[in-house]
């Protein structure tokens, strides 16, 4: 029988390999991981925050320090996308019944895909009908799929500081047009803060996906909600 230190200890292991190959871009690598990650009953959550998100912040330090060059962003995010892919259908779901609607989406000349991949992952197997916009979401777009899908909850992913902005454009133009009243908004991303969120009139700032989908949660669940 296997010790609990022993389980403990492989973790550990699995995890680290897991975190070494997002910084060392190795897609077939982290594939393999993920793979270990659900053979040895780990729980896929702890393998993105806990090795995965660290991976990918150290690879965004190599980048600051001049180590790494854009290529290299491409190939490490290439490593966590399909990580992900083996990881998301072990989530644990919440099959019951859907609790709300939510358009998601990258804004307007940021193509950062995997903050808002984990934000738009962890709403589904919340219970969310989740819309995703991809990356790159232009205003009307948001604008139009709140029109048509008539979400409960909006959110927008900024990774760049030239593209927060967007953010606040899309909370105007919503207004604008008469379909903020009902709706709630949620920004976040790297360079995003609460001050910042308040600033341009969004209901709320996500430091992470986890506290991101628990605040939306609690947005449907809770019959005064802020
Ligand atoms: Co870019 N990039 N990048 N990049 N990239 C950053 C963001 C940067 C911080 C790197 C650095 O300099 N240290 C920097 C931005 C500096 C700034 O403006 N403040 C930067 C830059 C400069 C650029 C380019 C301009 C580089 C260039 O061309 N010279 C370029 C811009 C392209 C564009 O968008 N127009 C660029 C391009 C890219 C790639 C496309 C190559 C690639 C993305 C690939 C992909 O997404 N598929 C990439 C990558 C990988 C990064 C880093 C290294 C990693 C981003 C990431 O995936 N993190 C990043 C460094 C960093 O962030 N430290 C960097 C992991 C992810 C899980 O975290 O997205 O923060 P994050 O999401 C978190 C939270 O923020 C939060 O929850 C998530 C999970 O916990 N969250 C939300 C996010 N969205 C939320 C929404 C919510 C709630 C919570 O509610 C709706």
């Amino acid at each position: 029988m296997i010790s609990a230190t022993e389980i403990g200890d492989n973790m550990g292991d699995i995890l680290e390999v897991l975190r070494a190959c997002i910084i060392d871009m190795d897609i077939a690598g982290a594939r393999n991981a993920c793979q270990e990650v659900i053979a040895n009953g780990i729980s896929p959550y702890e393998a993105i925050s806990h090795a995965m998100v660290p991976g990918m912040r150290i690879v965004g330090e190599k980048f600051e320090r001049g180590e790494y060059f854009l290529l290299d962003l491409i190939a490490a995010g290439a490593a966590m996308e399909e990580g992900l892919k083996i990881l998301e259908p072990h989530l644990a779901k919440d099959e019951g019944s859907r609790i709300g609607g939510v358009v998601i989406g990258t804004v307007q000349g940021d193509l950062h895909s995997i903050g808002k991949d984990i934000v738009s992952m962890l709403l589904r197997v919340t219970g969310f009908d989740v819309v995703d916009l991809g990356v790159d979401a232009s205003t009307e777009r948001f604008v139009e799929a709140v029109r048509v899908h008539k979400p409960t909850i909006l959110g927008m992913s900024a990774l760049i500081t030239p593209t927060m902005p967007e953010m606040g454009k899309v909370i105007s133009a919503l207004e604008k047009a008469e379909l903020k009243r009902h709706l709630k908004v949620i920004v976040g991303g790297a360079p995003v803060t609460k001050e910042y969120a308040v600033m341009i009139r969004a209901d709320a700032y996500a430091p992470n996906a986890v506290a991101g989908a628990n605040r939306c949660r609690q947005w449907v669940t809770q019959s005064d909600p802020e």
